[in-house]
């Protein structure tokens, strides 16, 4: 399903439908049903961006204790020309509607290379790259945006294709997907690299257990409400029958998986029932508890092998001065 002209596109804005609302929901049902059957049950981060979790997922990023969005900032305020100058791209697709302080620095440093072609943001969201698009027109006049509502892990064939694309996916995301996600989503990415493209990957660095808890257990509570609302968001969305005030979050280090996970912790036995998934139950006693979200951090080494598995080089690796953040720019070997 292609639909060039929906609602929110204007004159050098377009929006490409590539993924039906019907057909986006599917698959989040089975993504959540097959999580819940696993013993400990998790539910995909997905249930976390309504319009309340996205505004509090955006005060997380202001928190002291939450350093990423900050870190990666501060590399591509250092290195954006840089990288520009080693991907001269002339397209830039960005995976995941960007925030608009990191689409604009790498924008202006790939502009100073030369002429750009194009701005191809990528969501499952359109209200997200309607946002997201209509910032970037206002900004860069002139600079044609080709928004695409996709998924991106089934998607990338179909994007569009120039002389020399970067692939932008920043923020981390992926320490968000399980290490088999994570693992096919690379290959996918490689595999759709044509030689002139580059791959440009944020991943949040290994440090301490105890910032990194912080980080994900801030003492304001805001990360806690941004958990707890995805109960709400799957009452509403999956019919599901959260009694919320009966679960608490909690963020644990995991690190045997080098991970922070992000839990709801039962505070009474209970059962939760999902009506919009053919009625299908959990039970999690006292104590016990869903995941709610894994986050990955990575080394630079891990970086630069799991991109060597899929066949891609790193061309250059950029941290902010307290090395918590990493840049990683990655191509087919010439
Ligand atoms: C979107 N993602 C990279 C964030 C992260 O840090 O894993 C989501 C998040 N969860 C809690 N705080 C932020």
């Amino acid at each position: 399903m292609s639909d060039p002209t929906p609602a929110g596109a204007s004159p050098g804005f377009t929006i490409d439908v590539l993924l039906s609302e019907d057909d986006w929901a599917e698959h989040l049902r089975d993504e959540t049903l097959a999580g819940l059957r696993e013993d400990p049950p998790s539910t995909p981060p997905v249930w976390f961006y309504d319009a309340a979790g996205s505004e509090l997922f955006d005060k997380i990023t202001l928190l002291d204790e939450y350093y990423p969005t900050r870190a990666e900032r501060a590399i591509l305020a250092a290195h954006a020309d840089e990288i520009a100058t080693l991907g001269s791209a002339n397209s830039l697709i960005e995976l995941g509607a960007g925030s608009a302080d990191k689409t604009r620095l790498l924008l202006q440093g790939l502009a100073a290379g030369g002429p750009l072609q194009r701005y191809v943001p990528v969501d499952c969201s359109q209200p997200a790259l309607v946002d997201a698009g209509a910032r970037v027109t206002r900004e860069f006049p002139g600079l044609p945006v080709e928004a695409i509502v996709a998924d991106f892990n089934a998607h990338l064939p179909h994007f569009p294709r120039g002389d020399r694309r970067m692939i932008a996916f920043l923020g981390s995301t992926i320490g968000n997907f399980t290490p088999s996600a994570r693992a096919s989503f690379l290959q996918d990415v490689a595999m759709h690299l044509a030689p002139a493209d580059t791959l440009l990957l944020g991943t949040d660095l290994v440090k301490s257990p105890e910032r990194l808890v912080a980080a994900y257990n801030d003492a304001a509570g805001v990360t806690a409400d941004f958990n707890r609302n995805s109960m709400a968001v799957m009452n509403r969305q999956l019919g599901a029958d959260f009694e919320i005030d009966q679960f608490r979050h909690d963020a644990v280090w995991n690190a045997e998986d080098s991970r922070i996970e992000m839990r709801l912790v039962a505070d009474s036995d209970q059962r939760v029932v999902f009506d919009g998934l053919g009625g299908h139950a959990i039970e999690v006693l006292a104590d016990g508890w869903i995941r709610t979200e894994i986050s990955v951090k990575f080394t630079q080494g891990q970086v630069a092998t799991e991109l060597s598995e899929v066949g891609l080089d790193v061309v250059g690796q950029w941290t902010d001065p307290d090395g918590d953040f990493l840049l990683t720019l990655a191509a087919k070997p010439s």
